[in-house]
């Protein structure tokens, strides 16, 4: 268990850090700002579906407050919160297969697909 809610916090913040940076990269393979590599672009969504289950165990009661952008709304609508949560490690994983195919179509629709559950969540839960 967390020592203190600043802890929890950092924990689910260097979590979603190194989700962004990994799936920046993925974005900018995609988007032809870099050279397509599918072994880089594989172990990057490998990354991102071990880490898309960190985070969730960083919202305890009570870290709502401070260094957040979490909105107090996660803990009113927690069954919606938790289930968007599971819908974007199932995302994640749907992308680390699809990233082991050759099939480009397929991949860029997981990545769309695990983005979507990105900003669906912060649309509502994240303080813009
Ligand atoms: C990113 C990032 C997000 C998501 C979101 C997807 O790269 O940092 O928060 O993608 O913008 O729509």
């Amino acid at each position: 268990n967390f020592e203190k809610p600043a802890d929890a916090i950092e924990y689910r913040q260097s979590a979603f850090g190194l989700i962004a940076y990994n799936f920046g990269d993925m974005g900018a393979m995609l988007k032809g700002k870099k050279p397509f590599d599918a072994s880089v672009f594989s172990s990057r969504a490998d990354n991102v579906a071990a880490l898309s289950k960190i985070p969730h165990e960083g919202f305890i009661d009570g870290t709502d407050t401070g260094d957040t952008e979490a909105l107090a709304k996660i803990w009113q609508d927690k069954a919606d919160f938790d289930s968007k949560m599971t819908a974007f490690q199932d995302n994640a994983a749907a992308l680390a297969v699809a990233a082991k195919s050759s099939d480009q179509n397929q991949i860029k629709q997981a990545f769309a697909n695990t983005g979507k559950s990105c900003k669906g969540c912060h649309d509502v839960y994240k303080k813009d």
